[in-house]
């Protein structure tokens, strides 16, 4: 590893340098106040361990088995919107470095580099996270572009039936291409790296969606779109067609209580993310480790339970793991690590939380990932 960012803090501090102000404040902010931003990283390092130093130990792998695919690591890259303008091409370098890494790469309906491409960098692994069109003709052509690139696990999103209220996105004027406002043209003044990379790859567009969408359009005009196009509002109704349809593993993602679990369960889901999006869409809702404790001890027998939100660490993948969850996944952290280090960011940040883990695996005595649930002492 980068002996200069030996934590995701130092990515993170790195990555406010490297990106012009607009681009870092969506990445970093939460909604609302963030209070849900900062619950969900404060409330998983309340989360105990026990280590066994007595114990024999044989020795520790982090290697995961999911969905019929052994992966080096139990964690996995999140699907993040809008990834191309916070670091350009960062889509392509993190789906390159997670099939290096071979741990899983989630590519977000309204990111920035195609299904095709994505599946092609990871020969066939990228899952692909839908979020939920209105018309069935544009859910089916997604998912059938999804199912001809090979992708072997589609993750339906349920948490966004209505954009977040993101102040500062709001206040910058986001939008994608970025306005070329003179306050945007100084701060892209100021982030020569960034400014140099977008020179090269282009100004980034919604890959996934062009085909769809009309060009040009503003953040105002953005959100309208969006809101036409998907209505993002899951039930029972929507799902069972998508299942129906959909022959490889099947995911739903944003799953925050044990009544959506039971029906995700119901409806023969094969896995659930426990998620709040990470704190971007309802500040006043629970952290996602409270939800994860309860829904894993309840249906962790029945379905896959996997969590996103709030992970910045190795540690905190150990106590995401010790409180039930068979997966994680983590977003920012990863966004962090591109935009500071660039083509080798995505490399760092994965070799950075496989170290950390390792040694919490070693220092607590824990052989397997499955065994980390042995290992809880207690929530604060
Ligand atoms: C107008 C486009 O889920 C997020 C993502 C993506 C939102 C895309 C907005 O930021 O939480």
């Amino acid at each position: 590893i980068n002996t200069k960012y030996p934590s995701i803090d130092d990515l993170r501090k790195k990555a406010e340098k490297q990106i012009p102000k607009f681009a870092f404040e969506y990445l970093d902010g939460g909604c609302n106040e963030d209070v849900n931003l900062h619950k969900n990283t404060s409330e998983i390092r309340d989360v105990e361990l026990l280590p066994y130093y007595l114990s024999k130990h044989k020795g520790s792998s982090m290697k995961t088995e999911l969905f019929g695919h052994t992966y080096d690591a139990p964690f996995g890259i999140a699907p993040v919107g809008l990834q191309g303008l916070i670091w350009p091409n960062s889509p392509e370098i993190l789906a390159k470095a997670a099939f290096e890494h071979n741990i899983p790469f989630i590519l977000s309906t309204v990111t920035t580099t195609s299904i095709e491409r994505a599946a092609e960098l990871t020969e066939g692994r990228a899952w692909f996270q839908l979020y939920h069109p209105t018309e069935n003709r544009l859910r089916n052509d997604i998912i059938k572009r999804a199912e001809a690139a090979e992708c072997p696990v589609l993750v339906i999103l349920s948490d966004v039936p209505t954009f977040g209220f993101r102040p500062r996105d709001i206040r910058n004027g986001l939008a994608m291409p970025p306005k070329m406002n003179l306050t945007n043209i100084l701060q892209a003044f100021g982030r020569p790296n960034w400014s140099l990379q977008t020179l090269k790859h282009g100004i980034p567009n919604f890959e996934v969606l062009k085909p769809y969408m009309p060009k040009g359009l503003d953040l105002k005009q953005l959100g309208k779109f969006m809101d036409q196009t998907f209505t993002g509002r899951l039930n029972e109704e929507k799902i069972k067609p998508i299942r129906d349809m959909w022959k490889g593993k099947l995911v739903l993602k944003g799953v925050a209580n044990e009544i959506d679990a039971e029906k995700a369960i119901r409806l023969g889901l094969d896995g659930i993310i426990v998620s709040n999006h990470g704190g971007r869409q309802l500040d006043a809702g629970e952290s996602a480790i409270k939800p994860l404790t309860r829904i894993a001890e309840k249906y962790g027998k029945d379905i896959k339970v996997m969590m996103d939100s709030g992970l910045r660490s190795g540690p905190d993948i150990a106590r995401t793991l010790a409180s039930g969850a068979e997966f994680t996944f983590l977003g920012r952290s990863f966004m962090y690590g591109v935009s500071a280090l660039g083509k080798t960011g995505g490399d760092h940040t994965i070799s950075l939380l496989k170290t950390e883990l390792q040694q919490v695996m070693e220092q607590i005595c824990c052989e397997k990932t499955k065994d980390f649930p042995n290992h809880i002492i207690s929530r604060k």
